[in-house]
């Protein structure tokens, strides 16, 4: 087995911050993996960074009325800091709009085009002629053709969740200006991916039948018996990295060539800064290079990456891919829209300290093989059954009665005790498990030892043997202390923040994994320990639970409310636009049938500032004399326009009663003509 491990760990999107599925499913395992890789004594690379390019950052940009710069700033810090309050082990954290990036990511683009590995390809794409830009699908809005939903996107209808194309949309128009945007040609630079199907098959289909997770094997089989065809590696988008090519003006790099890259720049950052040499980790055979990743991801990093290094032609291949399922909330399915999710930096913020319960509860709910479920009682349960009450009761019971009875001085014991096997046991089942990516047997492996330890305590019962049996109490605190150094080294993959809480207590240094695994004795008789140890875990109440609870709770009621036929939020003004809307309350006072107009209604409104003449497609709704008297509000400084040969000054807020008729928006209670609203 090679001494050389090159992890990585997904691309966070820097378009919000992480949550729990984030956590579960790729970061957290990823970081016990490594750690355990670093105990081991392997030369590793732990590397990760923000994803700053892509459709999603921009989208988020345009909701806030931002640049996608901001957002990318805001959320790389907040994604940064959760990380590392987690414990979660990174050599290099950075971020895809680095300068080292930039470089990085054309060079390959660059290398690929002058070895011909691109074919050029002219498509017809949505332009918006106005905003002078190619459209990506999420840009154009239509109706969709299956469901009528007049806020469909060019890539998915999200009412009825079918997948579009922009071409399907009814009235497709621009979300940049609302226009009608128009077909125009454009050259693109693809990559044939259908060339690289043998390669896949061999190296995968054959090579990792039976050390890949069936959920990724399979997958990946299943994209290569479809067939694979040409992807376009370029994108007329103006957020991204410039294409490096003379006629490639205003082009990008598409964001999954860029990102995967980004493992490369971030390791070629992290090895400047350490004198290391970034090749040994990605150009030698005798480095292990292991994505994690989410199960959405499977595609890109088996075989669209793959083929990238591949046609590169100096990389080395992943040796593994452990993608993991998703994650679901209390039944249900985790979404950042939605606000469903248990964000990592409100835990961080709501259990301070308590870094490790959330990476044991998410660790042993981990969704490895299937979707899995974490529910906030479950984690009060594991926290107050499983960490305080076996684990924590353990290890403060040693530390407690070798005070008491030992001045804290680890008495002599047989160091042949057959209860010490236990520990090299525990130490080989677990690092089984880890090879192979079974974080939960782990954890499972790793908890059985604290409740042998635990057990052990209750059957020999040193606070009584005291009393008569003097070399037996030392014997069983003897045995007990060496059990408790040896969960504290094998908890510190799964939980770092405990185990070096172990280590002060007992005042010792962290050994290798294989020492671990091959000494009995962990720690010395005679060896003094801290005369006051505090506790490693303590209770979580129910109300903090409740709290919890609570919170999800109004998510579900906010969520509740909002009405699921509802048009999606037009693009954001900012307050500058607003204050340009001039509205006032006014009040009716005449009002007639315009002749061969069944819809309209000519209108004599007094808006405290004039009075004026509005025409308004009431007509269907109201008779003229139900109106006379009304007190409406009015958008005063609309450009006056020719309705059916009338000059209608105005317009007056209206909305739209279940039963399809109209209503006026009107004030509250009775208030003068000519107020401003806002
Ligand atoms: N940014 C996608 C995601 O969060 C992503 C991963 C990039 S890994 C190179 O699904
Ligand atoms: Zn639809």
């Amino acid at each position: 087995m090679s001494n050389r491990k090159m992890i990585t760990a997904a691309l966070p999107y820097a378009n919000g911050p992480v949550h729990i599925g984030h956590l579960a499913g790729v970061y957290i395992p990823a970081d016990v993996y490594t750690r355990f890789q670093r105990r081991l004594g392997k030369d590793v690379a732990f590397i990760c960074g923000s994803d700053e390019h892509g459709i999603p950052i921009t989208i988020r940009a345009k909701k806030e009325g931002v640049m996608p710069q901001d957002i990318v700033d805001k959320y790389h810090e907040i994604i940064k800091k959760s990380f590392s309050d987690l414990g979660i082990s990174f050599d290099e954290y950075s971020r895809t709009t680095s300068k080292k990036h930039y470089e990085t990511s054309q060079d390959f683009f660059k290398t690929l085009y002058e070895k011909g590995k691109f074919t050029e390809e002219v498509s017809e794409q949505y332009f918006d002629e106005q905003a002078g830009e190619f459209l990506a699908d999420r840009y154009i809005v239509g109706t969709c053709p299956n469901c009528g939903n007049e806020n469909a996107y060019g890539d998915q209808c999200e009412k009825c969740g079918t997948t579009l194309s922009p071409s399907e949309l009814i009235n497709p128009k621009s979300m940049l200006s609302g226009n009608v945007p128009v077909l125009k040609a454009t050259k693109n630079w693809y990559l044939p991916l259908n060339e690289y199907e043998s390669f896949l098959n061999e190296w995968i289909i054959e090579g990792h039948k039976d050390d890949w997770k069936p959920n990724v094997y399979g997958q990946v089989k299943s994209w290569l018996n479809d067939g694979l065809k040409p992807r376009a590696m370029t994108r007329d988008l103006n957020w991204g990295v410039p294409v490096p090519l003379p006629d490639a003006n205003g082009k990008v790099l598409y964001v999954w060539f860029d990102a995967p890259i980004g493992y490369i720049s971030f390791t070629k950052e992290w090895a400047e800064k350490n004198g290391k040499d970034w090749k040994d980790y990605w150009q030698n055979e005798e480095s292990d290079l292991v994505h994690f990743i989410g199960k959405d991801n499977i595609v890109f990093h088996c075989i669209i990456f793959p083929s990238m290094m591949k046609a590169h032609g100096d990389y080395i291949m992943p040796k593994n891919v452990p993608a993991f399922e998703f994650l679901n909330l209390e039944n249900d399915k985790i979404s950042t829209s939605r606000n469903w999710a248990v964000w990592a930096h409100e835990y961080v913020e709501d259990f301070p300290g308590q870094q490790d319960v959330l990476r044991y509860a998410l660790l042993s709910s981990a969704p490895e093989t299937k979707d899995n479920n974490f529910t906030w009682k479950d984690f009060q349960t594991k926290n107050n059954s499983e960490l305080v009450n076996i684990f924590g009761n353990f290890i403060n019971r040693v530390a407690v009665l070798t005070n008491k009875f030992f001045d804290g001085i680890v008495p002599e014991g047989d160091i042949n005790a057959p209860e010490l096997d236990q520990i090299k046991k525990s130490a080989i089942e677990i690092k089984n498990y880890l090879d192979n990516y079974e974080f939960r047997n782990a954890l499972t492996a790793f908890m059985n030892l604290a409740r042998f330890g635990n057990g052990y305590l209750q059957n020999e019962e040193p606070w009584k043997t005291f009393e008569n049996d003097l070399e037996k109490t030392k014997n069983t605190l003897f045995i007990g202390a060496q059990i408790a150094v040896a969960l504290g080294n094998l908890s510190e993959p799964f939980l770092p923040f405990t185990a070096q809480k172990i280590y002060d207590i007992f005042n010792v240094e962290q050994l290798d994994w294989n020492t671990v695994e091959r000494s009995k004795v962990l720690i010395k008789a005679g060896h003094k320990i801290v005369e006051k140890a505090p506790l490693i875990y303590s209770k979580i109440e129910d109300e903090v639970i409740e709290a919890q609870i609570q919170k999800l709770e109004q998510t579900k009621q906010n969520n509740k409310k909002t009405n699921p036929n509802a048009n999606s939020m037009k693009e954001q003004i900012v307050f500058d636009d607003f204050t340009k809307i001039d509205l006032r309350t006014a009040t009716i006072t005449e009002a007639e049938k315009v002749e061969k107009a069944d819809k309209l209604l000519k209108l004599t409104v007094d808006t405290g500032v004039d009075v004026r003449t509005v025409v308004s497609g009431i007509a269907e709704s109201f008779t003229p004399e139900e109106v006379i008297g009304k007190q409406v509000m009015i958008l005063l400084n609309l450009a006056p326009r020719k309705i059916r040969g009338i000059e209608s000054q105005g317009m007056l807020l209206l909305t739209t009663k279940p039963d399809g008729k109209l209503s006026f928006v009107t004030p509250d209670d009775d208030v003068e003509n000519g107020i401003e609203i806002g």
